[in-house]
């Protein structure tokens, strides 16, 4: 058995349905579905490359160029897990599990835009780990020990988790609900804003919200179970009005859970109600939902929409928020803006200069793969490039 490095890339994912609140803190089960989307690896994707090694003295994990350090307990999780399952498969000789690995990890998206790229990178991670072990399981429940969210980076397209019954988290498992081509008009639009406020982490928001708030018993009981249904149904019907409908509602009713805990947990600011508000005017102007918000534990909005959208809404984030970004739009080839007159006779003013940092634009993408060599990392030595 060689050193062969092994390296995957993973994609981002940004839930229509949230996951707010875990039912096991060890083991990341969470309290209710979810419902998320993966996004196109082209755009933005997590990199990660594995090397074991007899020759190696200690394991070693590098992120984004840096040296970090292994006493990470979801890390060594994650590991533990895998080789625990190789020695029950006899997937590698016993003598490769007590090598030590060498683990690089990058981001090919700036980590300051706040996005969640613990998701991206903690299965890709489980990919490559598996593949270096040779294992054959559901590698969602295993990235979902490194990050409850990465579980649904395992998959393309729209994936569901379910947060399952048992004790031990072995049907808390994610499942693709449809791939990437299936509605291969779906868009999306990344508002990344410019404040930047320190805000507390999805860890310690989760936790504090689980423990205080009354709300989230009614959103964990009654409110998500019903939505979960009626927007995967959405989905599989290409239902572009009840999609957004659930999307946006969902986002609300997670900011208000969060704002309910004690004390609260403060995720929105200015700029992120002015665009609720814009996409509620606009949706309103077209007479039926054609663009849906939704924010994570961070300012940022993400926007779903249609292909054929996209130059029009384009222009109405251009319009309120003017930006002197000369590249503004990154991602998937910025269309032709169309002009505004439409909100010209709104009487709606721009809300202010600068209020944007950038705008990413993607669309829906596949699950993890496994990179060609020539790609890697990690060189010869097992050392980052
Ligand atoms: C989600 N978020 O469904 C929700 C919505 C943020 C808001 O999953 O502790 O990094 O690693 O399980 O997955 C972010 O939380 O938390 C998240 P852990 P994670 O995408």
């Amino acid at each position: 058995m060689s050193g062969d490095i092994i390296s995957a890339k993973a994609p981002v994912n940004i839930a229509v349905i949230k996951y707010w609140g875990k039912r096991d803190e060890k083991l990341l089960i969470p309290l209710n579905d979810s419902v998320s989307a993966s996004f196109d690896m082209n755009v933005m994707c997590a990199k990660t490359s594995v090397c074991a090694r007899p020759d190696f003295v200690e394991d070693k994990f590098w992120l984004n160029g840096v040296e970090q350090s292994f006493n990470n307990p979801r890390l060594i999780n994650c590991l533990l897990k895998i080789k625990n399952i190789a020695a029950e498969q006899q997937s590698v000789e016993k003598d490769f599990l007590k090598w030590k690995v060498h683990i690089c990890s990058e981001n090919n998206f700036p980590t300051a835009a706040g996005l969640a790229s613990s998701a991206a990178g903690y299965a890709c991670l489980t990919t490559a780990l598996a593949q270096l072990y040779k294992i054959n399981t559901d590698l969602s429940v295993v990235a979902r020990l490194g990050s409850g969210s990465a579980s649904r980076s395992i998959y393309g397209g729209f994936v569901r988790w379910y947060s399952g019954t048992k004790p031990d988290g072995s049907d808390s498992v994610s499942k693709q609900v449809v791939d990437a081509q299936y509605w291969s008009e779906m868009r999306v639009l990344i508002l990344v804003v410019s404040e930047t406020q320190k805000h507390i982490s999805s860890l310690d928001g989760m936790k504090i919200t689980a423990e205080t708030s009354e709300l989230i018993k009614h959103r964990v009981a009654v409110s998500v179970p019903s939505r979960v249904e009626k927007m995967c149904a959405a989905i599989k019907q290409k239902d572009f009005a009840t999609f957004a409908e659930l999307t946006m509602k969902d986002s609300n009713e997670f900011h208000a859970v969060c704002l309910s805990a004690y004390p609260p947990c403060i995720y929105l600011t200015e700029t992120s109600y002015r665009i609720i508000e814009i996409i509620h005017f606009y949706n309103k102007m077209c007479g039926s939902p054609k663009v849906a918000y939704t924010f994570d534990a961070g300012p940022n909005a993400c926007l779903y929409l249609l292909e054929d959208e996209v130059p029009r809404v384009l222009s109405l984030i251009n319009y309120f928020f003017p930006s002197s970004n000369k590249d503004f739009v990154k991602g998937l080839p910025c269309p032709t803006l169309e002009n505004v007159d439409f909100l010209k006779n709104s009487e709606k003013d721009p809300i202010g200069n600068d209020l944007l940092k950038y705008v990413i634009y993607t669309k829906l993408g596949d699950g993890p793969i496994i990179l060609n060599d020539g790609d890697h990392l990690l060189n010869e030595c097992g050392e980052p490039m």
